[in-house]
């Protein structure tokens, strides 16, 4: 038995139940179909996307041979299913349910039954064409599905023990075995999006099977070695649409322009390249491989100094849900979408393996607290794909160009990979708490939690008692059941100045290594340790090399970064200013959207020019004193459609 978190975190469990009792059942409709809501389309006019219905349950249905049809969706349907069950099997792993459960193992034998006698599962070709599947990797996500199935197959192994899940998961990694790799008459390739990368890893973890792990190591390094592989295959393909035309797309937005062990920028797709970086990270912690280890550090720096929001979004345009130059961080046209601000937090979570900095666990905490948590609605049953800085509603109505910045969560999306990877990710929270480096436990995310952490000379138990994310220090009982001395890194927090550490009582001297404050626990003994931290309320500046931020403040308190609502503010908000000399007050409303923190100021209003005809004039514009209220990011968008700002002319 690993390592085992039990979050009891109110903020969290808030979150973790909704997954539990509305998220999971809710999805379950929409898989079959049954959920009675309207799928929106990511952008309006895009004519390319299937939204009448998901069809993902009877798609697996068709290709298990249970009923007629034909397929419906995106080439990537599967991967729904296969993170629904994913989020399943952690949520099981939390609190058994009977019923939940029996519904999953339905699930696993029908995906058991979908699949091919030598192992190939997908049911895209498996109703379509069989005899056309891996020839049309560009957009096909053949292994980006399977890699999906693997981690939700590892996940629901480790958590209830059934072996008949990872069995289906290493008939299919060795199907893909048998056809990749740089062996004479395999394909000497790998699909347009990454994932199956981590799926291979994750499997090699729980099976310690090499093959699983240089097959991971062989798509990593493949990629970029021939820029054409996905035109080649294109230009041959006779088989069922997947995706054609994406070959087209270039080179970068697949990764795919030099070897990345060569890539000196995160180029392309934002979610592709944090998968790819999550499992060249976990690569390089699983061989020590410093070369590997040093061009995630590269991609890292590019994409966390130079193309990351402050809300821990990133991709700054729709075009391509990309990545653009450095410095380009638009705030109303962004993309930001929900799954590479979580595709971001498992880079840096790999990257904690390798190296124990504190920044990792601070990127870790604001994409988490702020882009990915927008994702959801705090009813657990709406969703953001697009996670703007800035949203005024007439505009995404009317301008094309913004038709992705969505003011309110819609139900269900046509391309519905965030919804269900929130659910993973927030069900599995508990593995991003600590991380054990080299046997030295480090506190990376402070989480009212149980832990019992498996070190080599037996277990450490860590009780953490907070009500973080709003008040501002941290209990910990920390007893060593172990036969070593036992070393622990109390992550310090980075956007504090005032902290403070004592040990049974008594103040200590903090030492700073990295961002973390190590203490030693003899075996046998338990500590009290208080990690005390003041929260003020921080005003933002962005480099001025992000032409967009020049002149405005972002206002932060902890974890959270704080946006205007119109419906606090009322409209325009870009009339609003926020003076540097404005005092700002802190209070946590117990009775707004079920407790949240607002942050209050005076600030001043530019005045309309009189006449609605006029749009230029040689006065200068007037200014009104008006009250500036902010809430936290995540928590925008639940009080029906209106404007927000995160960014405020100061
Ligand atoms: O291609 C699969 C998923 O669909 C991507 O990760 C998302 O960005 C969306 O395009
Ligand atoms: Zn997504």
């Amino acid at each position: 038995m690993g390592n085992r978190v039990n979050i009891t975190s109110e903020f969290w469990a808030r979150y973790r139940n909704l997954v539990r009792t509305e998220m999971i059942p809710f999805q379950w409709n929409v898989l079959n179909d049954i959920a009675g809501i309207k799928i929106e389309k990511e952008r309006l006019n895009d004519e390319g996307i299937p939204n009448e219905k998901s069809h993902a349950i009877e798609n697996f249905k068709i290709a298990a041979g249970r009923t007629k049809g034909t397929h419906y969706g995106w080439t990537f349907q599967d991967s729904d299913v296969y993170k629904w069950l994913e989020a399943v099997a952690y949520s099981l792993r939390e609190k058994m349910d009977p019923e939940l459960e029996k519904k999953s193992l339905e699930v696993i034998d029908l995906i058991a039954d979908a699949q091919e006698e030598d192992g190939y599962l997908d049911t895209f070709y498996s109703i379509l064409g069989i005899d056309y599947r891996y020839q049309s990797l560009a957009g096909s996500h053949e292994l980006y599905c399977m890699g999906h199935f693997i981690e939700a197959a590892v996940a629901y192994y480790d958590a209830t023990g059934n072996e008949k899940v990872l069995n289906v998961a290493k008939k299919a990694a060795d199907n893909i075995y048998d056809n990749f790799g740089p062996e004479e008459g395999k394909i000497h390739g790998f699909d347009g999006h990454e994932e199956i990368e981590i799926g291979l890893l994750r499997l090699y973890h729980v099976t310690k099977e090499a093959r699983y792990l240089d097959l991971a190591k062989y798509f990593l390094m493949e990629r970029g070695k021939n820029p054409n592989f996905f035109r080649e295959q294109a230009a041959k393909y006779e088989g069922p649409n997947a995706l054609g035309g994406i070959e087209k797309m270039p080179d970068t937005y697949f990764q795919n322009h030099k070897p990345i062990l060569e890539q000196e920028t995160a180029e392309g797709h934002a979610v592709r390249v944090v998968y790819m970086c999550t499992a060249l990270a976990d690569l390089a912690a699983t061989t020590g491989d410093k070369e590997i280890f040093e061009a995630c550090k590269r991609l890292w720096e590019d994409i966390t100094k130079r193309r990351m929001y402050v809300t821990g979004g990133i991709g700054s345009t729709v075009n391509g849900e990309s990545f653009t130059l450095d410095y380009d961080l638009p705030n109303d046209t962004m993309y930001c979408e929900t799954c590479a601000a979580i595709g971001l937090i498992f880079f840096a979570k790999q990257m904690l393996r390798i190296e124990p900095k504190a920044e990792y666990a601070l990127v870790m905490e604001r994409a988490l607290y702020n882009c990915a948590l927008a994702g959801m609605a705090l009813d657990g049953k709406h969703f953001f794909y697009v996670n703007p800085l800035e949203v005024n509603p007439l505009k995404s109505l009317r301008d094309p160009g913004k038709s992705h910045v969505k003011p309110v969560r819609p139900s269900w999306l046509g391309c519905a990979c965030c919804p269900p990877n929130l659910a993973r990710m927030i069900t599995s929270l508990d593995d991003y708490v600590y991380t054990i480096f080299q046997d030295t436990v480090l506190i990376n995310q402070y989480i009212d939690s149980d832990a019992k952490l498996a070190l080599t000379d037996g277990k450490v138990e860590i009780v953490q008692r907070t009500n973080f994310p709003w008040d501002e220090q941290v209990a910990f009982e920390i007893k060593n059941n172990s036969k070593s001395q036992a070393k622990i890194g109390i992550r310090l927090p980075g956007w504090s100045a005032e902290v403070e550490i004592s040990i049974n009582g008594a103040p200590v001297e903090l030492v700073s290594e990295k961002g973390y404050h190590y203490i030693t626990v003899d075996a046998g003994a338990s500590v009290e340790a208080k990690l005390t931290f003041s929260m003020p309320i921080l005003r933002n500046y962005c480099n001025p090399l992000v032409s967009e931020d020049i002149g405005k403040v972002a206002i932060s308190r902890g974890p959270f970064v704080y946006c205007l609502e119109g419906v606090d503010n009322g409209t325009e908000l870009n009339c609003l200013r926020l003076p540097d000399d404005s005092e700002l007050n802190y209070e946590y409303d117990s009775s707004l959207l079920s407790g949240m923190g607002v942050i209050s100021g005076k600030g001043y209003r530019l005045q309309a020019s009189e006449s609605k005809d006029s749009l230029y004039t040689n006065s200068k514009p007037v200014e009104k004193e008006a009250k500036l209220k902010f809430i936290p990011y995540f928590a925008w968008a639940n009080r029906g459609e209106n404007e927000m700002e995160v960014w405020v002319r100061e």
